[in-house]
């Protein structure tokens, strides 16, 4: 028999905030919102979320990276008594949808509204984090906060990290007014849950409403910078070339054979890519660009990067240009609680929810809280598996779906992990 007998979702709540907080950023020009970690616009979003955790009278605490907890007391408060986390992120990539990241949050914050609209506290405490910048746009590596507050980066690293405008993480983070006084980790939390969309295909293609999320997929980051010759577009045989643009280029070809080639377990990604003069009649002297590899078994991640390294190396030769590298991110595959997995799973069941288990093909703060805690992920799905786009979109019905199974697997834990 369950302790909470009367704790409800306030649905019509959670949605009007999920709507609320997308309205902050929002580019009338290109659509969406943008919220890049730091800047005046997520400052915006992140005094929103403070001020909804406040009105749940929640004691809000910020640590020296800047992620933000609000925590919901126990009944009996008993002392040091570790909490059951819910979390996410609130920053964005470029013209993003509403959901990513946010959507676990505020869902966060509908399950502590549960108890408080019942008027009874939990069995332990409940926190609701949002981390900093679980993007990465502007400050690498991604999902730097939870990064940091698990102990695989440390705070001076990460305050000193300079990002690709220049600034440094740690003056943007004083200018804000987030530079928190508290020791990241400070609260290890008893179990982590993060409600997320899918950001991909699956679900809506199988007609599935919960995603029970087992594990999430390794990710390498690198940046390549290619040193060639500018020279007259009119005048230099193709011979005689050193061109970083074609060199680049054909990095990008390589890396859609070595997905090809994984039959589809390896994902490959150029995101960013410069070119220097940038002028039409000009042979690129200089070339930069981002590459992005994912693969849910570490081997397989360790092949690809192996191969494009020679690739690489064969290319320099060939045209004649310096290639350099510099890993931004390398995180390894990683396997969540299956006790856990196994709660959402019975949860989503008994709710009569059709479910699945699934791997994570984006990064997600859980990732990180797993070296810590016992994590896992639930999932909803997404139109057209799209998202970092502004048309990302779940329906109403299933964001709030995903978010009775998050209450009901919380009321579980607390019933059964008093
Ligand atoms: O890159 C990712 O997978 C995450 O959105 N940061
Ligand atoms: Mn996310
Ligand atoms: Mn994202």
């Amino acid at each position: 028999m369950s302790q909470y007998p009367d704790l409800r979702l306030n649905g019509p709540v959670l949605l009007q905030q999920i709507h609320a907080l997308g309205e902050i950023g929002t580019d009338p020009v290109n659509g969406g919102r943008t919220r890049i970690a730091l800047t005046d616009a997520e400052k915006t979003g992140r005094d929103q979320v403070v001020a909804w955790m406040k009105e749940l009278g929640l004691h809000v605490q910020v640590d020296r990276i800047g992620n933000i907890f609000g925590t919901l007391r126990s009944a009996d408060e008993r002392c040091g008594q570790a909490p059951l986390m819910m979390g996410s992120h609130i920053d964005t990539v470029t013209n993003a949808g509403a959901l990513d990241g946010c959507y676990g949050v505020l869902a966060g914050l509908a399950v502590v509204r549960a108890f408080r609209e019942a008027g009874v506290l939990p069995s332990r405490p409940v926190t609701v984090g949002a981390f900093t910048n679980e993007e990465g746009v502007r400050y690498q590596p991604d999902m730097m906060g939870s990064l940091v507050y698990a102990g695989g980066m440390s705070v001076h690293e990460a305050l000193a990290t300079v990002g690709n405008d220049g600034t440094r993480l740690g003056d943007e983070l004083e200018r804000i007014g987030y530079a928190g006084d508290l020791e990241p980790g400070f609260i290890v939390p008893h179990e982590y849950l993060e409600l997320h969309i899918e950001q991909g295909p699956i679900l809506e293609a199988e007609r599935t409403l919960i995603g029970v999320v087992e594990n999430l997929q390794g990710i390498s980051w690198q940046q390549v910078t290619i040193q060639g010759n500018a020279n007259h577009a009119g005048t230099t045989p193709t011979r005689l070339r050193h061109d970083a643009g074609y060199a680049a280029s054909a990095v990008v070809t390589e890396l859609r054979k070595i997905a090809r080639d994984s039959n589809g377990t390896t994902l490959a990604t150029v995101g960013c890519m410069n070119f220097e003069p940038n002028v039409v009649n000009v042979i690129p002297r200089k070339a930069t660009l981002t590459v992005d590899l994912r693969d849910p078994d570490e081997e397989r991640l360790v092949t690809a990067e192996q191969r494009l390294s020679r690739f690489l190396a064969t290319m320099a030769e060939d045209e004649g240009v310096k290639i350099s590298t510099e890993q931004l991110v390398r995180f390894q595959p990683v396997i969540f609680d299956a006790g856990l997995a196994d709660e959402i799973e019975a949860c989503a069941e008994r709710s009569g929810y059709s479910h699945r288990r699934m791997t994570s093909g984006a990064g997600h703060d859980a990732q990180m809280i797993a070296r810590i805690a016992p994590s896992a992920m639930i999932f909803v799905p997404s139109r057209a598996g799209i998202s970092h786009n502004p048309r990302e979109h779940t329906e109403d019905d299933q964001l709030l779906n995903g978010a009775k199974v998050l209450l009901d697997v919380v009321v579980h834990r607390l019933n059964t992990h008093p």
